[in-house]
């Protein structure tokens, strides 16, 4: 049986592909365990400085498997128990990976494999791609943190009605909305984003975790506590071995090399 998580390891970066295409890459518990772990040893990994996430086949995620039998209580599908167990912890997850994690949707994302893309940080999407609020459809809230991230991205006029109505979103919609960073032709969407996984494989991967870490309270602090954040994370950059290549480099005029490491 072919493996439900392709990891493909990379020279600074590690590639990991949903691979479930006949149901659209839809989350199994296998794929879920076998993400969570792929997830936790790039985390450890600090040879591993990026992360890409894609699908195989002609659909990034159609969100939760709706073959597979969920867990019961009472006699009732317990979908929370699903939910927390399995979704919670996979957004947290990417949300707070110290390391610059790149979506590339390679086709439909749908319900929670909607959400999903709209939880790593820089997302690519084929023209082709559309993003779905399924939820309603089967009578069900978005998760994944969707109600969270969507109104942040897009706005709250369009989150409510793409949510309510159920309507797909483009990939161009989603890039001139403001819900992923760019539209790359069909068969260009892969090596744009290894090209690009690869780059930030070489960047000064401390800084950029901070930055992450910086940007993921942005919305829910005040000014007053993100000034104080940012510069605590900048007194912790300024003593990196990274800054003091960037501007060695900046000063001889040649490209840095940078290590990732932090102080
Ligand atoms: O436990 C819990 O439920 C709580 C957690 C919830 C999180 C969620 O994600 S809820 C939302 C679940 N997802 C959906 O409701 C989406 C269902 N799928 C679709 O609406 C459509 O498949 C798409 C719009 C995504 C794509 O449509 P289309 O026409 O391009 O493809 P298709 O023909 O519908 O699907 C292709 C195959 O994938 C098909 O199998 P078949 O007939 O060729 O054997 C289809 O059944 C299968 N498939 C698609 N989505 C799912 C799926 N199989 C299982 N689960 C799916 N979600």
């Amino acid at each position: 049986m072919d493996p439900v998580l392709l990891v493909d390891r990379r020279d600074g970066w590690v590639k990991l592909t949903l691979n479930r295409p006949a149901r659209l890459n839809a989350f199994d518990d296998a794929l879920h365990t076998a993400l969570a772990a792929a997830l936790d040893e790039a985390a450890a990994d600090d040879a591993c400085r990026a992360v890409l996430l894609t699908g195989a086949g002609r659909g990034f995620s159609a969100g939760q498997d709706l073959a597979a039998v969920p867990s019961s209580v009472d006699g009732a599908p317990d979908l929370g128990g699903v939910v927390e167990r399995f979704y919670n912890p996979l957004v947290l997850r990417l949300h707070r990976l110290a390391k610059p994690v790149v979506c590339a949707v390679n086709g439909v994302a749908a319900g929670a494999g909607a959400n999903l893309a709209f939880a790593c940080d820089i997302v690519l999407a084929a023209r082709s791609a559309k993003f779905l609020q399924a939820f309603a459809a089967i009578g069900l809230v978005p998760d994944s943190g969707g109600t969270w991230a969507l109104p942040r991205l897009v706005g709250d006029a369009r989150a409510r009605a793409l949510m309510m109505l159920g309507e797909p979103m483009t990939a161009e919609q989603a890039a001139t909305w403001g819900a992923i960073w760019k539209v790359c032709d069909d068969d260009a969407l892969l090596s744009e984003a290894e090209r690009l996984t690869a780059h930030l494989a070489t960047q000064p991967t401390f800084a950029l975790g901070l930055t992450k870490e910086a940007l993921n309270h942005s919305s829910t602090s005040s000014l007053e506590a993100q000034l104080h954040r940012e510069c605590d994370f900048q007194r912790r950059c300024g003593r990196t071995d990274d800054y003091a290549e960037g501007v060695a480099a900046f000063t001889a005029k040649r490209p840095p090399v940078f290590t990732g490491r932090g102080a």
